[in-house]
């Protein structure tokens, strides 16, 4: 066999595939009716899946392979050989990983040869054989008993080959040679590991001589139609004559007939949902005439351990995570999904956005910098030798995925700029499928000026598709990616579907992005840049709404909550309950209702809410209000079935009494050089007037500090703190910030008082002028009370500042905390609706969020009361207002360590708990790739006062 025979012909436009079969939808038929019905492929004795360990042999360059290899090693198919030490993984956003020199790829092209043994019977060899795969990077050239049968690219594309002239009854030998690199890798640069090998299923199938070969089926008018005449539709497992009034499909109610094709021997079953797809003239989007929402993610296939195959038992659990988190569209980013992954979306129901195996980002940086010069002929997209290599792809798609319900746009790839071979890959699809709606987020570069359906964007921001929705455009508008989810995020979600919910035309969108891309070695997840890449995009791949393992964060809980399907509002006594569902009646679930007095419950109830899709009621509740409470009064409402679906909280107007502070007495004030020590009966106090704050805290003979308290401003940047990070702190190559993280602490002057301490001072960043300038008092009551009181002023021309708050050392064993505020998980000023006020306890290790990145993690907002370590940080004081709160953070790491770590197992944690009181944290916004962070959520204020009390907690 001579392998090199065809030697760049990878390389090659007009041989981008040689005896393919023409993509038809994807099926599998079967023997008998009842294996056809019941589905399970494996069980088709037309089937036979190849999956399993298959000798492999790797060579750097593809001009090394010998005619005769012999030397094999093993390797799993389906997987990617960079994932089984054959090269390291390589993680590229934009930047192509070689020169931008089309159709050409590097000289040095690696390959992989997989070889296997496979059998066939008689009457397997009576019939015709074909062999398919689903997934191959970048292409393959497949040899059948040493004889070259053809060859393929589109790496998430189906490649069929008719191998039954090749094939003998016994054993015969599959060889297919992959190459890393080809002409069609110029069309897949897209954001991710750069992978190859075959990732996902082969198989053989055995087909009757002269079998249909596609099949297609069409919802018109609610009504089925078969490119095939001998079919029957089933429910379950009744047959059905005629289908006069179906059962309609929607992703919150999937219901689907099975239908079957029967053709020559063979029993082909399909899943068929109908259902509807319009746009209004008020440019919502209708399923079955309902105005639906697309609550959308965008999802790669990405697996820690396996690259981008993911099996079967596993998509499933992704989806029903989705479902979970309220999820009910997805777009495929950036290219059709394993074929299984669709059916999986029928049967569980979501909207699905197929997308095109298409992303040519990286031209934009073929001259250096960013550029989207899309007028410019070397764009491939403009050329007409490309044609083909595009409109391929979009056709191999629409024929492969044109059967399910649940697909309900047709997107044409992702940025990949805009030229004439868009039009033609546009106009090809409306006319192929005129169900369904186009969309190209591209077509923004042509002012949308092409015949897409939707009018889709990236990453705007909230006020930007406010002023879409008020434009003269009627079409729907889609954000194709927004609420980037990098690391500790994203925070602005719910203020997207504020005005999403607001406005008919604004149709929903698809947060960027489902999981974490990561390769885990050795117990740590690593991103690009571990590998030795030479030009990679660090940790920009690890912007998953779920870790790697699809395990959950605060984000995704975000997203949960600014997804739900209920809104309540409480009048007095009345609950107003709005059913967000299009289809489903709230009487399916039971709706819990409790109102808890500072933590305590003291009145309860249950709803079923008869409520249609889209309708109002309101309830009236029983329950009597106190007359005060200390901390607060809430009323909590959440709706649930086998768990909770959506839940929210409302303040309740009962009045807050301001504790039982007791200023009276005072306490012995004791002035020694630098130092103030302060008695009472069962503490003393060391305060130190050098630095103007405590530095030690006795209480019943035990030492409550470890360390002198301070002022801080600074917070590990998160991963959407990354723009602002160089006007905060001082990070190399970066000389124009505020240099928050090196600040200096200065007393200009510090007073006994009686029984006050009064401070003067600032804070300043190295280099930098004062930032800040502030006056506090300690004032310490007889019976050991601290009631600390803050007056800052800001300088006019700071950036917002990341923080601001009072910084204590505990000592470490006394991790453990309870407090009253928002929780049980971290939350910020903006990225809280997942989070309400209550009683919760904790402990510093439990509040750690394993960023991959480390960064700031662990907040609560609208906290009353902390009680740590023998100390209790309280919202309470004699002059302090009943509306007073703070913000807090316990943590086993410093935020210099979080700051310097870029893996978790950097870490090391501090000897001491330490605790931040804060007056406020910045919000967290999605400024990775998104906007700004929204003005209201920022640390901006110039006049900061801030209060709050420390006593002893028993
Ligand atoms: C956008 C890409 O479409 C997506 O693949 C991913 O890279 C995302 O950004 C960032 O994580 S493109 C960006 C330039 C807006």
């Amino acid at each position: 066999m001579k392998m090199n025979e065809k030697l760049r012909n990878y390389e090659n436009l007009n041989l981008i595939q040689e005896n393919r079969e023409p993509q038809r939808s994807y099926y599998i038929p079967y023997d008998s009716l009842e294996k056809a019905l019941e589905g399970n492929k494996e069980n088709s004795s037309y089937y036979k899946l190849l999956n399993g360990s298959w000798d492999f042999a790797y060579f750097k360059r593809d001009i090394d392979v010998p005619d005769i290899i012999t030397k094999w090693d093993k390797i799993p198919v389906p997987s990617n050989w960079q994932m089984h030490g054959y090269e390291a993984p390589y993680y590229t956003n934009v930047n192509y990983p070689y020169p931008v020199d089309a159709p050409f790829v590097p000289d040095d092209n690696p390959c992989g040869v997989y070889q296997m043994d496979f059998n066939i019977n008689k009457e397997w060899a009576q019939k015709d054989s074909y062999i398919v795969f689903e997934g191959v990077n970048s292409c393959l050239y497949l040899y059948v008993n040493d004889k070259l049968v053809g060859s393929s690219q589109g790496s998430h594309l189906q490649s069929e080959f008719n191998i039954s002239k090749y094939v003998k009854v016994g054993n015969n030998k599959l060889t297919v040679k992959v190459l890393k690199w080809c002409v069609g890798s110029y069309l897949e640069d897209q954001d991710f590991f750069r992978l190859s090998g075959i990732f996902r299923d082969v198989y053989l199938l055995s087909r009757d001589k002269g079998s249909v070969h596609d099949i297609e089926i069409k919802i018109v008018n609610k009504t089925i139609s078969v490119s095939e005449k001998d079919y029957v539709i089933y429910e379950g497992k009744n047959k059905i004559e005629t289908l006069a009034n179906p059962i309609l499909w929607n992703a919150e109610k999937p219901f689907l007939y099975t239908l079957v094709v029967k053709n020559k021997s063979e029993f082909i079953p399909f899943k068929v949902g109908i259902r509807d797809i319009k746009v209004s003239t008020e440019g919502e989007l209708l399923i079955n005439g309902m105005s639906v929402k697309l609550k959308g993610v965008n999802r790669h296939e990405t697996h820690p351990t396996l690259g981008h195959y993911t099996p079967y038992d596993e998509m499933k659990v992704e989806l029903l995570k989705m479902k979970e988190l309220n999820i009910n569209c997805i777009r495929t980013s950036h290219y059709p999904p394993s074929p299984e992954f669709l059916n999986l979306c029928d049967e569980l129901g979501f909207y699905v956005v197929d997308e095109t195996d298409i992303e040519i980002h990286g031209f934009v940086s073929r001259n250096g910098g960013y550029q989207y010069d899309i007028e410019n002929p070397e764009w491939i997209c403009n050329q007409k030798q490309w044609e083909n290599a595009f409109v391929e792809r979009v056709q191999r798609m629409v024929e492969r995925d044109k059967n399910h319900s649940s697909v309900i746009m047709w997107s044409m790839g992702n940025e990949s700029g805009y030229g004439s071979n868009h039009d033609v890959m546009i106009n090809w699809t409306k006319n192929r499928d005129s169900s369904r709606l186009v969309h190209y987020e591209g077509a923004s570069l042509v002012n949308d000026k092409s015949s897409v359906d939707v009018v889709s964007r990236m990453y705007t921001s909230v006020e930007g598709i406010e002023e879409f929705a008020k434009s003269d455009d009627m079409r729907p508008f889609f954000l194709c990616e927004y609420s980037h989810a990098m690391g500790n995020g994203p925070g602005d979600v719910y203020d997207y579907w504020k005005r999403i919910y607001q406005y008919p035309k604004l149709i929903g969108g698809c947060v960027w992005e489902w999981a974490d891309h990561t390769v885990l070695v050795d117990g740590t997840y690593k991103y690009g840049g571990d590998f030795g890449e030479v030009t990679h995009d660090g940790n920009f791949c690890c912007d998953g709404m779920v870790f790697a393992d699809r395990s959950f964060k605060a984000g995704s809980l975000e997203v949960k909550a600014a997804y739900q399907y209920i809104k309540t509002e409480i009048i007095e006594n009345k609950l107003k309950v709005t059913n967000l569902y299009d289809f489903t009646n709230l009487n399916e679930y039971k709706l819990l209702w409790k109102v808890a007095s500072d933590g305590e419950v003291i009145a309860q109830g249950e709803l079923n809410c008869d409520i249609k899709p889209h309708d109002t009621k309101q309830y009236i509740l029983d329950f009597t209000l106190p007359k005060s409470c200390e901390l607060g009064c809430y009323m909590d409402v959440s709706l649930e079935k086998e768990y909770e679906v959506a839940m929210e909280q409302h303040s309740l107007d009962v009045e807050i009494l301001n504790g039982n502070s007791d200023l009276q007495g005072t306490a012995k004030f004791e002035e020694e050089s630098e130092l103030i020590k302060i008695t009472g009966e069962d503490f003393t106090y060391t305060f130190n007037k050098h630095y103007g704050n405590f530095e030690s805290l006795i209480v019943d003979g035990s030492e409550r500090l470890a360390g002198i308290t301070k002022l801080t401003v600074w917070r590990a940047p998160t991963d959407n703190d990354r723009n602002v990070k160089y006007k905060w702190g001082l990070f190399e190559d970066n000389r124009s910030g505020e240099n928050l993280n090196r600040i200096f602490s200065k007393v200009y002057s510090c007073e006994l008082k009686g029984n006050k301490i009064l401070v003067s001072g600032s804070l300043a960043g190295i280099s930098r002028s004062p930032f800040l300038k502030f006056n506090t008092s300690f004032t310490v009551s007889a019976c050991g009370e601290i009631e600390v009181e803050f007056q800052g002023k800001v300088k006019e021309d700071c950036v917002y500042l990341p923080r601001l708050g009072f910084e204590f050392e505990i000592p470490k064993k006394n991790e453990k905390f309870k407090y009253y505020g928002m929780g049980p998980t971290e939350n910020y000023m903006d990225m809280c609706h997942h989070t309400s006020v209550g009683m919760f306890e904790s402990c510093a290790k439990e509040e750690y969020v394993p960023y991959i990145v480390p960064q700031e993690h662990g907040n609560h907002t609208k906290a009353k009361e902390l009680c740590i370590g023998g100390l209790k940080f309280s919202s309470l004081g004699v002059n302090f207002s009943s509306n007073n709160q703070f913000e807090f953070n316990v943590s086993n790491y410093t935020s210099e360590v979080l700051t310097n770590a870029k893996h978790t197992d950097e870490l090391i944690e501090n000897e001491n708990t330490i605790v931040r009181i804060d007056y406020k944290n910045s919000g967290i916004g999605s400024n990775s790739c998104g906007p700004e962070l929204i003005d209201e959520y920022r640390l901006k204020e110039k006049d900061i006062s801030f209060q709050f009390s420390i006593s002893k907690f028993i």
